[in-house]
């Protein structure tokens, strides 16, 4: 475990199921996590998926946590919550009811198959730039900030929902 507490920035996405019951169930699991405190929550965002095999929109949003976990243990965590969310892999970029994804862990940088930090494809996605520059503007990503790479980027398969517990029932 780390010695200090560490600032990680978490995408969540899901299209599949009752995504809105899948993201109020990730957010409930690690704010009772007791070495996992929730800092801030973005609102959701419904967007058109990017890549993979035909496949329907997503909700997006992003959430901050503060953990002494290590990056290694608090992947674990997530991918933990993602199983208990039914996640099934099957291909790369497809659908799915629950994905967690480590956006940025404090300064650290890793690039190995199981854990990259930062995410190598946060600075091109609107669907992850736009709710983390809600929750985070200064927050470098690469040489630039969340704000002003969310003011460039394309939001026109976005759509601002509101915050989760304002969603309504199943979607
Ligand atoms: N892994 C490596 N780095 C990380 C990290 N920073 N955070 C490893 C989390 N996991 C990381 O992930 C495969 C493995 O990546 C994990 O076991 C972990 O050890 P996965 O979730 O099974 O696979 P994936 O999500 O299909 O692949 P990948 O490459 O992570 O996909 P992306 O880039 O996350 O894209 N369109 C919209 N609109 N919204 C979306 O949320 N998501 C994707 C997935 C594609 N299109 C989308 C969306
Ligand atoms: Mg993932």
């Amino acid at each position: 475990m780390a010695s200090t507490q560490t600032t990680v920035y978490l995408a969540l996405g899901s299209n599949l199921g009752d995504r809105v019951a899948m993201l109020r169930g990730a957010v409930e699991a690690l704010r009772s996590e007791g070495d996992i405190r929730l800092l801030a929550e973005s609102a959701v965002y419904e967007t058109a998926p990017v890549g993979g095999p035909e496949q329907p929109d997503y909700l997006n949003m992003v959430v901050a946590v503060a953990t002494l976990l290590s990056p290694d243990a608090l992947l674990e965590r997530c991918l933990a919550i993602e199983t208990a969310h039914g996640r099934v892999r099957r291909e790369r970029w497809g659908a799915r009811t629950l994905d967690l994804d480590l956006l940025s862990y404090g300064d650290t940088e890793r690039q190995t198959e199981r854990l990259r930090l930062p995410h190598p494809r946060m600075a091109e996605r609107a669907f992850v730039l736009v709710p983390l520059a809600e929750i985070a503007p200064e927050l470098r990503v690469g040489d630039n900030t969340a704000g002003r790479l969310a003011a460039q980027v394309d939001r026109s398969g976005l759509r601002r929902i509101g915050m989760l517990e304002e969603c309504g029932g199943a979607r």
